[in-house]
């Protein structure tokens, strides 16, 4: 996916290395970055800075929702969206979705700081393929998070206007969805496809870029529709006590998520 471009990372020790029903699952000690979780060969995350990705992904469709309670995530069987969203205290339920229930387990295994998401009362966790959960669904979200990998294997449906149109039905009025919007160096095509979609479906569209230094190019893109809110500027105030938990998200962050580039401004423009 990244033509000519590689990320080295200095390894220690692999503390699982096992094909799953769906994909190969590696699972890394590094010397500089903490472990790391790679999926087909694609690094999902590392401890050292996934969480500007959790946070981000998280925090900007719930503080734009002015009283987000019913919560869909889709994908992220590392939980560490899970551990963002159960930081609010308006949300009531989380359905969380994710077709490999591997990842989980050795999620809950090697990255119990992420995998604490699950121990949430909240959530409630459905082991299958995301497209169809939410295509049984309509007007049960006030929010919906697509944690998907790259638009290749098992994430590939998590691209295309059908589960987009089964996102949007899934929504409760005023409801918002972000999903994981690929970047604006790497992989321009698809943020076109994304944003094009997002466009045609919802009456209001963004799209923020974060840092996320071991993704391919340090950015990653997140692809947002609202049915009624603004998107660029939190709703609600942050309080004290969940600002100090976190390291990435500020009110500031969020609205400067959403400024660009001017490329990537352009390409964006439809
Ligand atoms: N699920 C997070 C993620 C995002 C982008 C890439 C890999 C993992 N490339």
């Amino acid at each position: 996916m990244w033509p000519g471009v590689a990320l080295s990372l200095e390894i220690m020790e692999t503390l699982y290395s096992k094909k799953s029903k769906f994909q190969q699952i590696d699972l890394y000690q590094t010397r500089h970055h903490g472990k790391m979780l790679v999926l087909d060969g694609i690094i999902q995350l590392t401890e050292f800075d996934e969480f500007t990705y959790q946070e981000m992904l998280a925090h900007l469709p719930l503080f734009a929702h002015p009283e987000p309670k019913n919560i869909l995530v889709i994908g992220g069987g590392d939980g560490g969206i899970l551990r963002e969203i159960g930081r609010h205290d308006l949300v009531e339920n989380i359905d969380f979705c994710e077709i490999d229930e591997d990842v989980i387990r050795v999620a809950k295994e090697f990255l119990p700081e992420l995998a604490c998401g699950f121990d949430d009362s909240r959530v409630v966790v459905h082991i299958g393929d995301g497209n169809t959960f939410v295509n049984n669904k309509t007007n049960a979200y006030d929010v919906i998070i697509v944690d998907s990998s790259d638009p290749i294997g098992p994430g590939e449906v998590l691209f295309q206007k059908p589960f987009y149109q089964g996102l949007k039905n899934a929504l409760k009025p005023g409801g918002i969805i972000a999903t994981q919007g690929e970047s604006v160096f790497m992989h321009q095509a698809w943020v076109v496809t994304l944003a094009g979609i997002t466009r045609e479906l919802f009456p209001v569209q963004a799209y923020a870029s974060i840092q996320v230094p071991t993704y391919p190019g340090g950015s990653i893109g997140i692809c947002m529709g609202s049915l009624g809110p603004d998107l660029i500027r939190p709703a609600r105030q942050i309080s004290h006590s969940l600002q100090t938990q976190l390291k990435y998200y500020t009110p500031k962050m969020h609205a400067a998520a959403f400024v660009l580039p001017y490329f990537a401004e352009q390409m964006l423009k439809g």
